[in-house]
């Protein structure tokens, strides 16, 4: 693992992205600051400078795989754990904190291999997240104190390629399954809102993919990729 410091960048993902050729797998892109920090589908990720951390892991592969959103999501759950907060995680990439988002996930690729982004809200100022359209917080938000990010960067990223480490060598479907168990959705009446449509149905599980599979009244739904509001 070698981590490339920047200071300001738009986007530690899409810095990685372009930079892939000379990237070597497991490098890990890490900014003070994002001026064009991004979500999915072009929604923007709030970057306020100094405070929180955007890091991107390269992984020099070829096939995407969902679950790699999971690895990245339970490493930050478990890293904020550690913390003595309740870390829980929202189906397809977030964690959550008293119900409040702390952590966001964006995985991309393009022919060169891929690019897990992540960011976690680490001392940004309630002020800032109050800015936000969607309930989200901090770790000082939530213990009133200022958290070293580099440490916590440090546990995070041991614990992603452990997860990792752990997944190559035994398979994703292991994921899967302790995703299942900390997504405590089944069984759960939810809406699915995706980029073509949007429908209510009952959470079955996580399949062995990552994907949500969701009973509706026309039958069953394999759902990759959207976002989940249980009702
Ligand atoms: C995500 O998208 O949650 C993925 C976020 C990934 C960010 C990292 S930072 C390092 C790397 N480089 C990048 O450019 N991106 C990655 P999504 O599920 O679409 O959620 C986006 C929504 O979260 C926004 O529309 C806001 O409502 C909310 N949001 C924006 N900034 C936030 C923040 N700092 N904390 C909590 N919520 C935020």
């Amino acid at each position: 693992m070698r981590i490339i410091r920047l200071d300001t960048v738009d986007s530690t993902n899409k810095y990685a992205l372009t930079h892939l050729d000379t990237l070597t797998d497991r490098a890990v892109i890490v900014a003070e600051e994002q001026t064009a920090g991004r979500g999915r589908l072009n929604r923007v990720w709030l970057s306020p400078r100094g405070e929180n951390i955007y890091c991107s892991i390269v992984l020099k592969e070829q096939k995407s795989n969902p679950l790699l959103t999971v690895l990245a999501a339970l490493a930050v759950a478990r890293t904020v754990r550690g913390r003595g907060l309740a870390a829980r995680l929202k189906w397809p990439n977030d964690v959550l904190v008293h119900e409040k988002k702390i952590c966001g996930v964006l995985a991309e690729s393009n022919a060169k291999g891929l690019v897990v982004g992540i960011g976690v809200n680490i001392n940004m100022t309630a002020e800032s997240l109050a800015a936000l359209d969607r309930p989200a917080t901090s770790l000082r938000a939530e213990t009133g104190r200022i958290h070293d990010r580099g440490k916590f960067l440090r546990e995070l990223l041991k614990k992603f390629f452990a997860f990792y480490e752990q997944a190559r060598r035994a398979g994703f479907a292991k994921l899967a399954e302790i995703w299942q168990n900390e997504l405590d959705l089944t069984g759960k009446r939810v809406k699915i809102q995706t980029v073509q449509q949007e429908f209510y149905g009952t959470v079955i599980q996580i399949d062995k993919e990552g994907a949500l599979l969701v009973a509706t009244a026309q039958g069953v739904e394999k759902v990759l990729a959207g976002d989940v509001h249980v009702v």
